[in-house]
């Protein structure tokens, strides 16, 4: 379907029809686009931008992975059909290991999102052939790569369910996601839960990354101090004020830009 360019809600019909056309291909899974509407209602609640509590996650998240031992990127079919670029640009920069984990798990479809992650620039994609499994886990989640997300120390799970993020944490990983609901069990079980949109949340960490590459102290300082409480009660704060905002006006508000460098110190 074209989507006229004059439409006001242009850029969200557009990612509803890249869900649709990658689950034709079998590379979504018709939960997919479920999950995709229940993230786009909570990404209407937060005005459909960046917060500020997001970017401290997002600048912490950076820190996490760069000082990271074994840093591993785990890609489902949502995040494949919507991110990839964003992701292999990402695990490119950090550097971290690339592994396609599904709940749907299925071999053509961990094939086909191999194959659109190394179109996108991905070296050595793991997932395909899993030889270790996640403890705790009866889904077809539980299958890892000992190379990968079995052995990593700080994994980057977006679009997580949260039984694998609390299966991962109690395996003492530091465990970064990207969901826009805040209340969802991924969110609550993550070390570092990130509020956002997946490509938004892909390209603030990237940029991040890159500010902080060559600050060793400043990175040390940001994961010694990252407060994941602090910081999930200033996404319910955000909430909070969004909802008062809406309540007086009666309408959404104009969205006040964030200014990144400005709003995201610890
Ligand atoms: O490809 P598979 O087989 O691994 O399956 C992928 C899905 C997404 C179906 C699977 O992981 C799943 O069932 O996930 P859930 O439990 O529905 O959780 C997905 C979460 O992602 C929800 O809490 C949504 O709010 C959130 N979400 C959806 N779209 C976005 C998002 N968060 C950030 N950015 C989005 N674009």
């Amino acid at each position: 379907m074209k989507i006229p360019k004059s439409h006001p809600r242009h850029d969200s019909l557009v990612t509803r029809e890249t869900l649709v056309k990658a689950w034709r291909k079998g590379i979504v899974v018709p939960e997919g686009l479920i999950a995709h509407g229940r993230g786009e209602a909570w990404d209407y609640l937060l005005g459909e931008g960046t917060t500020a509590p997001a970017l401290v996650a997002e600048r912490a998240a950076a820190a996490f992975l760069l000082r990271a031992r074994r840093p591993v990127i785990s890609v489902n079919g949502n995040v494949a059909a919507l991110a990839a670029r964003d992701l292999v640009s990402l695990a490119r920069a950090i550097p971290a290991r690339i592994e396609v984990n599904l709940f749907h798990r299925s071999r053509s479809r961990v094939t086909q999102i191999a194959s659109i992650l190394e179109k996108a620039g991905a070296e050595a994609v793991l997932g395909i052939r899993p030889d270790a499994r996640i403890p705790g886990l009866d889904s077809k989640r539980a299958t890892a790569s000992r190379e990968g997300l079995y052995g990593a120390d700080v994994v980057l799970v977006p679009l997580e369910d949260g039984d694998r993020a609390e299966a991962l944490v109690r395996m003492g990983k530091v465990v970064i996601s990207v969901d826009l609901n805040p209340l969802s069990r991924t969110s609550q079980r993550a070390t570092v839960p990130i509020v956002d949109e997946i490509r938004r949340a892909l390209r603030n960490i990237r940029k991040f990354v890159d500010e902080l590459r060559d600050r060793p102290e400043e990175t040390a300082r940001i994961a010694r101090t990252y407060d994941r409480v602090g910081n999930m009660r200033a996404v319910y704060s955000f909430i909070d004020w969004r909802l008062g905002e809406l309540r007086r006006a009666g309408n959404p508000p104009a969205r006040r830009k964030v200014k990144r460098s400005a709003r995201a110190s610890t």
